[in-house]
């Protein structure tokens, strides 16, 4: 029978204080089960919030580029400052190129970065040249702040042989272990709990102690489960990482507000014990400053931290969708228009003197004529040698089922490949035109 002077967790606490815990004289005020220590209280109350109101967005400059009341301008100096503009500038020049390449058929898929400069960039100028990057998709701009070349962009786009990456991944899917950028794979996500083990395996190495691993997202990929993976193993096995969610309002054609109920992504950081700031996205010196601190934070604490990005995609998903079928065009139109994050850079650089029409002319020329050369080059070379679609994806010994696959396209070659002009054509396209692949497959008809 219940004896109504002891509380529950009362009994509880004086069952287990005979092993463990020193003898309660007073009823406990405070939780004592595993991890907790909340307040005891007799009244029934659920709570929606993590914060009084709303999670606040920390921004620098206003939307025409002047300094808001009590924001810094990070001390970078009038080199870096215009290297960030003339990166996120480099942005849109890559991007419109290779746009209509896919509109006009010379490569297959594309996606843009219109909207997010100030996110991308400015998340990257933060950083140090070391740290690991693993990104979605929509992060082309930490490899141009890394000074990837754009011949590599171009080649990997285009898939050609000059790509590292052998033509065998989707254009946009990059990857470079020189830039400590993980190769990009589409599968939503995938990326988070990896960064876990990035940011874990930092933490374990002393050569690496300065280095930090930044894992982007959007707020779409947030819906994922491996989402709360990572962040879980991330919060309890700690390494110096950067959650940075770009949060563009729409995941395809899903808004914002079809993707969560809660206060954004934000709000999910305190859930995890993480360290949580969200930002303006189109301010590139509030998203330098809030980048800069999470990463002093990771590394001194050896932690996990989130960065909410607030932004909002202008672009359409990739060439695959026409997004005027779900977001009336003047939303776009007015978006570009009143809080462009170009601009709002430019224009504080304007008012420094560190930028002028004329740079921004002679800029925008000499982009624009680099961009279209490297284009011209990547469309002129050749794709891979077909035998190298089946190399080096496994180590050791052939499988037997690539050894079958590599064997019957060689005799479909030798077959066809002369004969039929369409494929005649196609080969040709090519380094070697084909004829590795069917000297291999003769050699093993022989056989
Ligand atoms: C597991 C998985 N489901 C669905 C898709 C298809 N898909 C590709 S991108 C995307 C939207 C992602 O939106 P968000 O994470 O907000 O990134 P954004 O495109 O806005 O940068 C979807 C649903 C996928 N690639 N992987
Ligand atoms: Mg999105």
């Amino acid at each position: 029978m219940l004896r109504r002077s002891l509380p529950l967790l009362h009994r509880l606490h004086r069952s287990l204080s005979s092993s463990s815990l020193p003898p309660l004289s007073q009823p406990p005020t405070h939780g004592h089960l595993p991890n907790t220590h909340s307040a005891l209280t007799p009244s029934l109350h659920f709570f929606n919030s993590v914060l009084p109101g709303q999670i606040p967005t920390y921004r620098v400059l206003d939307s025409n580029g002047v300094i808001v009341d009590g924001a810094e301008v990070p001390d970078v100096g009038r080199e870096f400052a215009r290297r960030l503009y003339e990166t996120m500038m480099l942005l849109p020049a890559v991007d419109n190129v290779l746009y209509n390449a896919q509109r006009h058929g010379s490569i297959s898929f594309y996606m843009t970065t219109h909207g997010e400069e100030a996110a991308v960039v400015g998340s990257a100028a933060a950083l140090s040249p070391t740290d690991e990057v693993l990104g979605q998709y929509r992060e082309l701009g930490v490899l141009l702040w890394r000074s990837y070349p754009l011949s590599s962009i171009m080649a990997q786009c285009f898939s050609s042989m000059d790509d590292p990456g052998k033509g065998r991944q989707m254009p946009v899917h990059f990857g470079s272990p020189a830039h400590h950028f993980h190769t990009i794979s589409s599968p939503l996500a995938t990326q988070i709990p990896q960064a876990a083990g990035v940011a874990f395996a930092l933490k374990r190495d002393p050569a690496r102690k300065g280095d930090v691993a930044i894992c982007y997202f959007g707020e779409g990929a947030a819906s994922e489960g491996d989402f709360h993976a990572g962040l879980g193993m991330a919060s309890v096995l700690g390494g110096p990482l950067i959650f940075f969610c770009r949060n563009n309002g729409f995941a395809i054609s899903t808004p914002a507000a079809e993707q969560y109920a809660g206060d954004g992504i934000a709000s999910r950081g305190p859930g995890y014990g993480i360290r949580t700031v969200r930002v303006d996205g189109n301010d590139a010196w509030a998203v330098y400053n809030a980048v800069k601190e999470a990463r002093r934070l990771a590394l001194e604490y050896q932690k996990p931290v989130l960065v909410e990005a607030m932004t909002y995609r202008v672009g359409h998903h990739s060439t695959s969708d026409d997004s005027y079928a779900y977001r009336p065009k003047q939303e776009v139109e007015d978006w570009k228009r009143i809080d462009n994050p170009l601009f709002r850079l430019r224009r504080y650089l304007e008012s420094q003197s560190l930028w002028s029409e004329s740079d921004e002319s002679s800029l925008r020329t000499s982009q624009r004529e680099a961009v279209l050369a490297a284009f011209r080059y990547a469309e002129s070379r050749p794709k891979p040698r077909l035998g190298q679609m089946f190399t080096d994806v496994w180590g050791g010994e052939e499988p037997w089922m690539i050894r079958e696959d590599r064997e019957e396209m060689g005799r479909l070659l030798n077959k066809y490949g002369n004969v039929w002009e369409g494929w005649r054509r196609e080969l040709e396209r090519f380094d070697a035109g084909g004829r590795d692949m069917m000297g291999a497959g003769e050699e093993e008809e022989e056989n």
